[in-house]
Order: C-alpha cells, then structure tokens, then sequence
C-alpha cells in the first residue's frame, strides 16, 4: 500500500452493516482485503476489495476449511513496530495490517437446532475466525479488532474525527474480542461434554430445574468428572443443591467432631444435623427407631435418627448426607421414612440392596467421592450477571472457634459437651440459609431457624422448635397410643399438634382428623399454658448459634426462655453492650464467634 494507507481485513459471517462499513473504509482510504463471501458482497456492492488469496497466494480450499489462515495474513496482524519484526515482513514480503473485523461461524445456534449431527456441528467451529480475533486481540496494542456488527459506526467515526482509534478504544474492542472467543470456546465445549461425558461423567441432564416448567436443566464439570456418582433414580436440580451443601456439612462436622455426623435437607437448609452420640431408650423412642436392630452398634445410624427425630416435620421428603459408608441399620432407618434421597461416600451391599427399593427404585441415591476437594472460588450466575467470591472455607472446630468467652467475665473453659454443641450448631448454620439461628443439645440441631428477614424471628422459630422438640419427651407424648395402622407422617403430624399447642379447640373436621390417629377416646388432651411452662422450664444446658451478630438484646431474652446456657456469635453491634449485659445477667455464657457465616 502507499505509504500511510492502512489495511484492513474483513472476514465476516454475519454480513449486517458490512456494506456501511465498507463504504466508510472507503471514504477514509483504508485498503480493504476480504475473505471469499465477504469480498463478494463487497465487491457487488462496487467497492474496491482484494481477495485475501491475492496476498496469501494460495486458494481459499478445503470446502473453506482453510481461508484466513496463512503467514501472510497472521504476519501482518501480529507484527509489532519493532525492526526485527519489520525485517522478518520485509523479507517475505509481507505487509501489515491494522484493522481487522471479524465475526464468527454461529456454532451455538446451530447447535440450538433439534437433532443436530456432529457432523454438522464439527463444520461450524470456526478456526480460522478464531485466529484472526485472537492475533488481533493480542497484538491491541498496534492493531484494532472489531468482531461486533454494532460497533462499526462508532470505529468508523473515530476513525474520521481522529485519523486513528485511540488505545482505549483497542483495549475495549480486544477485550471484547478476548470475551467471545472465549464464550465461543465454552459453547464448543459444552456440545461436546453433552455429547461426549453427557452420561454422568461430567454432565447429568436433570429432569428440571426449580420447577417443572425450568427446562432443560443440567448439572456438570468443567475440566473434570462429576465428583459423585447417581448409584440410584434421577436428581432434580433442588436435589443437588441440598445434596452438594448437605454433604460439606457432614464432612465438616465428621471431621471437627472425630464423630460420624448426618443431616436432613430441605429447601436447601438442614431441618436437622447431629454426630453420632449414642441415643437412650427414651431417644430412640421419641425419634421412631426404637425398633432398629443393631442401631446401638452404628454411629452412624444414630447420627440420622438425631438428625431426622430433630424435626420430623421439617424433615418430610428430605434430601440426606452421611459422612460415612453406609450400613444396615441407616439403611433401614431410611427405608420407611419418607425421603427425596441420599449422598454418602459409600454403600454396603445390603445396604444399598434396601435403598434401591424404596419409592419403586425411584430412591436417589448417589455416591460422593470423599476425596473431593471444591476450587476455592465459586461463581454463579443470577439474572444473566455473574457473581463470583473466595468460597466460604472459615474452619469451625471445637478448639479453635470458641476460646473467646466474653461473659460470665471469670468463666471457666467451656464443658466439652458446650463446645460439641456449638460446634454442630455452627456448622449446622455455614450451610443454612441465612438470616439463621441454631440451637444444640447432645451432639444435634434441636431447632433451627433459616432464612428469615429478621434475626429475632429466626431466634424465636427456632427456640419454637426448640420447645416442640422438648416437648416430645414429656411423659404425654411418650404415652401416646396410636390406632393400629397409623402412618408414621401421621402420627410425626399429631405429636407435632399436641407439642406445638395447636390441636383444634373446637368441634368440627380437624379436631376429628386429629382424633382419627387414635383409639377412641385416647387422644390426648392439649397442655396447658402451666404444663408447658413447667416442663420447658427443664431444658438446660443448650448452645445457640448465630450466623451474624444479635442487633438487639431480645434475641437473648428469648434464647434463655429455651434452656440457652451457652451462646456464640459474631459481635460488632451497636447493641453488644446490651446484649452482653443481658447474658451476664440471665447466667448466659456469651462466647464471641469471630466468623460471620450467612450463606445464600
Ligand atoms: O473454516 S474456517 O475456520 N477457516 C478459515 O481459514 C477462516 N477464515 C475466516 N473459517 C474461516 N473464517 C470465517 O469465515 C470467519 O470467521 C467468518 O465467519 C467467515 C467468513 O467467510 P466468507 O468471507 O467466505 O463469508
């Protein structure tokens, strides 16, 4: 070109404004080279364009397999102002080039179009596109990419007003550049890992997402397989999103605890957590596994029936995770329970024999690999814009994350069963929806409130449950005598009645239906208000959890009134003085949590 003219080249797929843009190269005596179909819109239209062949001296060939890629056209992009890159073009005859537009073959919508052949697929990754975007994009700092239709106005009228495009300007049309091969890369991938992994090794189709109406819906990997795999049914996406915060959960407590620990999902909040602290008579009675052969020989069975006793109610159609294989007597537990599924890093044979049963061979259950370890960045999509944070990893253990007891002032080291307690309920809560509140009593959750607005209504749904839970083990609960053939959400159903003090006080259908789960005449009469405050005056010793600090001294007014011995949370209210003066008083052990752990 004569001297100071500048050349661009063009190879375009969608053709929208390539004839505007031509004519403005034109008008600004740009020197315009053009791949196959682009130089012939071009050319028809009665604008000056050479063929790229004309300086690649070789054809466009292999059905265009191979256009644009050639020394000739990725000298002159990548040629930098040095001398030694001047002479290398200089030597072979190569001329540079500043301006390149390029937009890609339209992989993803070719790919959108119902029954797709790879073949077809394969003939639209465009490589060559790729590579112009790219050696553009890398050499921004000499010349411009434009891979965006709708920019060629304003790259046309900074080029009249100026004479060039600025290096601002560079920068942001290569990022952009930089952002679509990359998108186009990952659209690429992701037909492939359909195609290729789409059977449970890197990708698992869901059946929805959130809802039935939310599809398609998928799970997968990048880079690597899926780290659990589907031994049994078909995961909903809610499904995995309890499973994958379930079994962090057991994990991290099994760990902290030296225990085998267990939890029951729901909405993607525990309705219980626990270790495996062994139950008493009166425990396993209260919890429905009275009648489990061997449950006094496994941790881990005891774990599930602490962490599904805690809220039975709460726990209907609950996703599970246990921290270790999988024995006979969980597998039982579970089998007449009613349960979406379970995660565990194993399975005994009989074990997983009795699972494969339950709910028609409809029952999830998947196999976590225990080894597992997450990237320590998440990212996740909400409204179509990216969020991306350094993944919650704050370790909670009993040694480490309580030593800071603030009232009573002269308080001796917490009990071990106060740090146990504040230890489930604190990891309880690192997984929990936020705002939460968890209460703990013998190695599991008694009462958790999860994702309410306001801090005092999580401390008081849980001290509710609290209470509930309490309540089942006076001696009228323990006494109750159902009709033959009651089933057990039925009955999980009325105990929760009589102990929430909501049986139906007048005559009519509810009050009947309540007394339809016992012989006549046997159904229980309601406590009243002085039967429930002499019995809850009983609970002791209790730990309480909070996510976040407590903004207002209510919260301890009402913890206490559910047996609140020992109390942990972040502090950093304006109200910590109240607070603490208020837990001092009510003989509270205030011990601040330095971690503040909302989760969403
Ligand atoms: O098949 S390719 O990957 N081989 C190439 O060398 C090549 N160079 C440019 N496809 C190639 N292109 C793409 O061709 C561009 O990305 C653009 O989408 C399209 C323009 O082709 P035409 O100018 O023949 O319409």
């Amino acid at each position: 070109p004569s001297s100071g003219q500048k050349t661009a080249i063009l190879s375009v797929y969608d053709k929208t404004g390539l004839l505007d843009l031509a004519k403005g190269l034109q008008d600004r005596g740009v020197k315009m080279l053009a791949s196959g179909g682009t130089a012939k819109m071009i050319r028809e239209a009665n604008f000056p364009v050479e063929d790229v062949s004309s300086i690649t001296k070789a054809p466009e060939m292999l059905g265009g397999r191979v256009k644009t890629l050639h020394p000739a056209v990725h000298g002159g992009i990548l040629a930098r102002n040095l001398d030694s890159d001047s002479k290398d073009l200089a030597e072979n005859s190569i001329d540079k080039i500043d301006f390149v537009v390029c937009n890609l073959y339209p992989f993803s919508e070719t790919v959108a179009k119902i029954n797709v052949t790879i073949p077809e697929a394969v003939e639209e990754i465009d490589i060559g596109g790729v590579t112009l975007l790219r050696a553009a994009a890398k050499n921004h700092s000499r010349v411009t990419i434009i891979s965006d239709p709708k920019d060629y106005h304003d790259f046309l009228t900074e080029l009249e007003k100026e004479g060039d495009v600025s290096e601002k300007s560079r920068q942001l049309y290569a990022l952009k550049a930089f952002e679509q091969t990359a998108d186009y890369d990952t659209a690429i991938s992701d037909f492939f890992r359909k195609k290729y992994a789409g059977d449970g090794q890197q990708q698992l189709a869901l059946r929805y997402g959130a809802n039935p109406h939310q599809k398609p819906a998928a799970v997968f990997m990048k880079d690597s397989a899926l780290p659990f795999k589907v031994l049994c049914g078909s995961p909903g996406y809610i499904n995995l999103l309890d499973a994958l915060n379930a079994w962090p959960l057991v994990k991290e407590l099994s760990q902290a605890l030296n225990y085998p620990a267990a939890t029951s999902f729901k909405h993607v909040s525990p309705a219980g957590a626990a270790i495996g602290v062994p139950l008493n008579d009166v425990e396993r009675k209260v919890y429905m596994v009275d009648d489990i052969e061997g449950i006094e020989k496994s941790g881990l069975a005891q774990a599930y029936a602490r962490a599904r006793g805690a809220d039975r109610m709460s726990s209907f159609g609950d996703m599970i995770a246990l921290s270790s294989e999988v024995d006979l007597p969980t597998a039982k537990i579970i089998s007449r329970e009613v349960s979406d599924g379970v995660i565990a890093p194993g399975y005994s044979a009989e074990a997983l024999e009795i699972l494969k049963k339950k709910k028609g061979g409809k029952y999830l259950v998947l196999q976590m690999d225990p080894e597992y370890d997450p990237p320590a960045t998440e990212t996740r999509s909400v409204y179509g814009i990216n969020l991306r944070q350094q993944r919650n990893d704050a370790h909670i253990s009993p040694s480490n994350t309580f030593n800071t007891i603030i009232t009573p002032k002269d308080s001796a080291p917490l009990p071990e069963s106060a740090l146990r307690d504040l230890t489930v309920a604190t990891i309880a809560l690192k997984y929990t929806q936020s705002n939460s509140v968890c209460y703990a009593l013998n190695g599991q959750v008694i009462g958790l409130g999860a994702g309410q607005q306001s801090r005092i209504h999580c401390t008081r749904l849980a001290g509710d449950k609290a209470d509930n839970w309490w309540l089942r083990f006076h001696e009228r609960t323990l006494a109750l005598t159902f009709k033959k053939g009651t089933k057990r959400p039925s009955k999980s159903n009325a105990i929760d009645l009589l102990c929430s003090g909501s049986i139906p006080t007048a005559p009519g259908p509810e009050l009947d239906e309540f007394e339809a789960n016992f012989e006549p005449g046997q159904a229980p009469k309601a406590f009243t208000a002085e039967e429930r405050k002499e019995f809850l005056g009983k609970l002791s010793e209790v730990a309480l959890s909070s996510d976040a600090f407590f903004p207002f001294v209510d919260n301890v007014y009402r913890a206490a009134r559910s047996g609140v011995k020992y109390l942990a949370a972040p502090t950093g209210s304006q109200n910590d003085g109240v607070v603490m003066e208020a837990a001092e008083k009510l003989g509270v052990t205030f011990v601040e949590q330095h971690i503040r752990l909302f989760h969403h």
